[in-house]
């Protein structure tokens, strides 16, 4: 009886750990697109994209602003990979991992790529934890309806907001996602993969996940 107690708790114990990593793909085959598009991840679950081409970013916005960069509510910025360039004939490729917090709080991301054309417009967007009310869909259909003016700032002549083409705006729709819902580790710390690499060598952030390895 003592035995099976015993047992019968390593499972959840385990699953209260069990955290696990997703790839994404940024760019595969030249394509301008994340691959997949959108995931459903737990909390504790860390996200690593992979940059495979061209020269992307992965970039926090908003579902009301999908081609803006976020300002959480605290005005500290969202979390931003930074342009990777991927130089052709490459066969080691950054990545870069985020460990997702609060799997309540959908996450929307961009490339901010804006040369020669607007990969945001193109669609070229990506989501975490969508729901049906905040569809990837309906998010990307928006991405892909941002005019030009969105992504610049300082051009637009919208006077109505009172400060200037700024990331004002989206400080109003800063609640999609809390400042907790992800940690991220910087650009600098994402670390090499190869082709094939398998997940388990590939994790960054390395002092996040490891607080969840007792
Ligand atoms: C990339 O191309 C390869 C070979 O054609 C194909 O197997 C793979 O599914 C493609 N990947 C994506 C994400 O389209
Ligand atoms: C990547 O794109 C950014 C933004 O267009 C640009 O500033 C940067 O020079 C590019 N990097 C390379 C290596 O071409
Ligand atoms: C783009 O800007 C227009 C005008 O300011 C705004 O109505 C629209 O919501 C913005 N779209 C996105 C996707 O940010
Ligand atoms: C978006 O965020 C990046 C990274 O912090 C920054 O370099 C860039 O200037 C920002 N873009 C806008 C339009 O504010
Ligand atoms: C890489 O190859 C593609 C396809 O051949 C080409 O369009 C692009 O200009 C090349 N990029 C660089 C940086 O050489
Ligand atoms: C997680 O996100 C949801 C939805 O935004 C929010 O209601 C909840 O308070 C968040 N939980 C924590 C612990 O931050
Ligand atoms: C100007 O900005 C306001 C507030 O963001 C928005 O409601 C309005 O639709 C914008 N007008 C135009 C013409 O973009
Ligand atoms: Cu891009």
């Amino acid at each position: 009886m003592r035995f099976s107690t015993v047992f019968a708790l390593l499972p959840l114990i385990g699953a209260a750990f069990a955290q696990t990593n997703h790839v994404v793909q940024v760019g595969p085959n030249g394509t301008l697109t994340y691959s997949p598009s959108e995931l459903t991840v737990a909390s504790g679950d860390t996200v690593s994209f992979q940059f495979l081409s061209k020269n992307h970013t992965v970039t926090q916005s908003t579902f009301a602003s999908p081609c803006s960069n976020m300002t959480n509510a605290d005005g500290t910025p969202g979390v931003d990979s930074g342009f990777q360039f991927v130089a052709n004939g490459t066969t080691t490729f950054q990545q870069w991992t985020i460990t997702i917090n609060n799997a309540s709080a959908p996450m929307w991301f961009y490339c901010r790529q804006a040369t020669p054309v607007s990969h945001c417009q193109k669609g070229m967007v990506f989501a975490l934890n969508p729901t049906a009310q905040k569809s990837f869909a309906a998010f990307q259909a928006a991405a892909m309806a941002t005019t030009a003016a969105n992504t610049t700032t300082g051009t637009t002549s919208n006077t109505t907001t009172g400060s200037t083409g700024t990331t004002g705006s989206t400080t109003a729709s800063g609640t999609d996602a809390s400042p907790s819902a992800v940690t991220t580790g910087s650009a600098s710390s994402a670390s090499h993969i190869k082709a094939g690499g398998t997940a388990g060598v590939l994790l960054a952030g390395v002092a996040v996940v490891a607080g969840l390895v007792l």
